[in-house]
């Protein structure tokens, strides 16, 4: 354990902790910048100040706040795996719950995870409007484990609290007034002085401290009703199909109900410790860490100037471009949307308004918001109306000649200083850029379809883009709730790139014997949605289709009518509830396809070795885009895969999942691999360096 000299002790307390007397309250102010994370200096400096006023007969009642933009977000995610540092949370709340005296939680901005917690081991809660309570532990793979699934439940209830614990969703300051969860609302400018007044009031009521833990009557209806953990059960089943913490969640809270508190409290940190200690867990705090790190550019400093984006242009009303302008339409960036017919300019405006319009049904959106958005759209059939946008992005078809000739109009009628995006999927974005001549503000912007709900955002720096339009398009992408990967100009840039070996290898190994539904189970079972020839069914074949030297399947299928799900018939037959079965039809084309290609037909893979044939490649591209520098870090791959192709995130992404399998069978099989298909499969020297030296991909 790391010991810090009482000096040190005393120099981060005073730092974090700021402790002041207003008549008979004692306030304790934390503030610990970004976001008040409960580590071991918050902890120290709470503890300290708490005994103080505990200890102080002059202080009656005792207010814990925070400075800054938030309250506590919870514990410190980044201490987690390492030794525990006294006093623990625990140790914390223990002194709190036993102050002898009212503690109040003030609350603004956020109280997440073991900052709720804390609330919730205070007598009582003030909050402001603005203020947000969540406890968003499932997120990271975890259950709240410091109270959180005991006392929750008493306030309001199991089954709300299976909800929120089960979601991770937080709640407005109002609905947990509603709720029981805060007592008091503050007004936004004056929480500690209303919070003082509260707890006059309560002090002036001179009644018994109320405390949590003591509450029975929300949990004592639900003895004898195990059917509400049955229900939530098949709930997770579906909705969080993989992830361990459901589990654990809904047995913790089930033990809220049926145990004492103390018993309760220790069924939760078993619980909370062996999620803790998993590799879900630790894959999906490393996550969290690495979609953060992501917009972080080394070299390019935090205060580089960014251009002022108050208007874009979008060439391309198709399904892309409708769903591109969407995004700045819902931040309210004005749009100027280019067609080049009057027919294809009012359809996508169509789909638009429709988007926002079922959005508006599922209640989601108001109509005022949907009348307010499609007002910012202007429709045009004139690349020249783009005179006045800071930023275009073109959305066509993807051939350069076409691309490369809307880029040299785009550039003579924009004004100086626009940047011009193209989001091409696997063009040279530095051929594009060289057909104007503002090359250093020209950027790939890969959006991902539907490019109205999917998070990722491939940037893609150009050999000349400038440090400038790099910042800009960064600061925009949280503009418009996108999570930017940078990427580096290659074929497929890095979610599609490391992605396409998963679909090369899926579409061999149906001619070596394995069929569709195994390698689509495989995949299944591992995390995915759906396996890639269930998606392609989804998608429709002829959309996916490419052009190969060789016969292929998928043109066979094509040729036989069977484009997917739409026709009935693709890699798989549908009934007319879209319910798949395997096809004879499949099968003979298969076998055909393989004899005449000379691929002789063997018993099929076991789910194990598909998922080495189908992910270890990936690995392999993935090791190479970061030797080639495409990508910034390996965890920038990890979030590409996740956002982009949803690789399960309870892996921790391709790179993480190496990491966790072990580099040396990833070459060992890889090196099998390549012995039986060919050189292709040959390991990247970065995976063999890494796998000799015991090092890792992440880190
Ligand atoms: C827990 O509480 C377990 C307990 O039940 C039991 C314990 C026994 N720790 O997101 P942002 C950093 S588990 C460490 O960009 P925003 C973040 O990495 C915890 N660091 O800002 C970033 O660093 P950097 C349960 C944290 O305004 C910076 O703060 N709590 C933590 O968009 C700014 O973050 C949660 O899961 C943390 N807890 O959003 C809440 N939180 O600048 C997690 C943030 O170097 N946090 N950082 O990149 C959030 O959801 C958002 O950060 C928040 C602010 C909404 C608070």
């Amino acid at each position: 354990m790391t010991r810090i000299s009482e000096f040190a002790r005393e120099l981060i307390m005073k730092q974090i902790a700021f402790q002041q007397r207003r008549g008979e309250m004692g306030i304790v102010t934390i503030d610990s910048p970004p976001v008040n994370a409960l580590g071991i200096g918050v902890r120290r400096a709470l503890d300290t100040s708490i005994r103080q006023f505990k200890d102080d007969a002059a202080v009656k009642a005792i207010i814990v706040i925070c400075g800054g933009r938030t309250f506590f977000a919870g514990a410190d995610i980044s201490e987690f795996g390492k030794e525990p540092e006294s006093p623990l949370l625990s140790d914390v709340f223990n002194l709190i719950e036993n102050a002898g005296k009212p503690v109040v939680a003030a609350v603004h901005g956020s109280a997440l995870g073991g900052g709720m917690e804390l609330a919730l081991v205070c007598n009582y809660r003030v909050a402001v409007p603005s203020a947000k309570l969540g406890l968003p532990e499932v997120k990271l793979g975890l259950l709240p484990g410091a109270g959180g699934t005991q006392r929750l439940p008493r306030l309001v209830g199991p089954e709300l609290a299976l909800d929120l614990i089960l979601s991770g969703r937080s709640i407005g300051a109002n609905e947990a007034l509603g709720l029981g969860i805060v007592d008091r609302i503050a007004r936004e400018e004056a929480l500690l002085d209303d919070a003082i007044d509260f707890v006059r009031s309560v002090l002036r009521e001179d009644k018994p401290l109320a405390r949590v833990r003591d509450r029975g009557d929300r949990t004592e209806p639900y003895k004898d009703r195990p059917e509400i953990f049955a229900a939530a059960r098949a709930k997770a089943g579906k909705t969080a199909r993989g992830f361990l913490a459901p589990e654990n969640i809904i047995k913790a809270v089930e033990a809220a109900v049926t145990l004492p508190f103390d018993e309760g409290m220790t069924r939760e940190r078993e619980l909370f410790v062996e999620l803790r200690e998993s590799t879900q867990s630790a894959a999906q705090r490393y996550y969290f860490f690495a979609e953060r790190q992501a917009s972080k550019i080394p070299g390019l400093s935090a205060d580089t100037p960014k251009l002022p984006i108050k208007r874009v242009g979008v060439i391309g009303a198709g399904t892309m471009g409708g769903g591109i302008a969407m995004n700045f339409l819902s931040a309210g960036i004005p749009v100027t949307l280019v067609e080049m017919t009057k027919e294809a300019l009012d359809r996508g405006i169509g789909i638009i308004r429709s988007n926002y319009e079922n959005s508006a049904k599922r209640g989601r959106l108001t109509t005022e918001q949907v009348n307010r958005y499609m007002a910012l759209l202007t429709p045009s059939l004139d690349t020249d109306s783009l005179g006045d946008v800071d930023l275009v992005i073109e959305a066509v078809f993807e051939r350069m000649d076409v691309k490369k000739s809307i880029f040299e109009k785009i550039d003579a009628v924009t004004k100086p200083g626009a940047v011009l995006a193209t989001n091409t999927s696997f063009l040279d974005v530095n051929e594009i850029a060289a057909a104007t001549r503002r090359p250093e503000f020209v950027v790939g912007l890969h959006f991902f379809s539907p490019a109205n709900v999917m998070r990722l955002l491939e940037i893609v720096r150009g050999a000349k883009t400038s440090e400038q339009v790099m910042a800009t398009v960064l600061g925009l992408s949280s503009t418009i709730k996108k999570v930017p990967v940078v990427s580096g100009v290659c074929y497929g840039f890095i979610a599609n790139r490391i992605m396409n070996p998963r679909r090369e290898q899926a579409e061999a190994v149906i001619l070596e014997g394995t069929s569709p539904q195994d390698v689509d189970k495989a995949l299944y079972d591992f995390g995915f949605p759906m396996g890639p020839f269930a998606l392609m069914d989804l998608v429709g074949l002829d959309v996916v289709k490419r052009d190969e030297p060789y016969r292929t399947v998928k043109q066979d299928l094509l040729n036989a009518g069977r484009r997917g799900q739409k026709t009935k018939a693709g890699y798989y037959d549908y009934d007319d509830n879209r319910r798949a079965s395997s096809s004879a039809v499949v099968a003979k084309i298969i076998a055909d396809v393989a004899a005449e290609r000379g691929i002789a037909q063997h018993a099929p893979l076991t789910q194990e070795e598909l998922i080495g044939r189908l992910l270890y490649p990936v690995v392999n591209e993935g090791a190479r885009i970061l030797e080639e520098g495409i990508a910034l870090r390996a965890s920038d791959i990890d979030v590409a895969c996740i956002l982009g192709y949803a690789w399960p995130v309870f892996t921790g992404g391709p790179m993480f999942w190496a990491d966790t399998v072990g580099l040396p069978t990833i070459v060992a099989e890889l090196r099998k691999m390549a012995e039986q298909h060919g050189p292709g499969f040959e390991p990247a020297n970065l995976l063999v360096q890494k796998a000799e030296s015991g090092g890792r991909l992440t880190s």
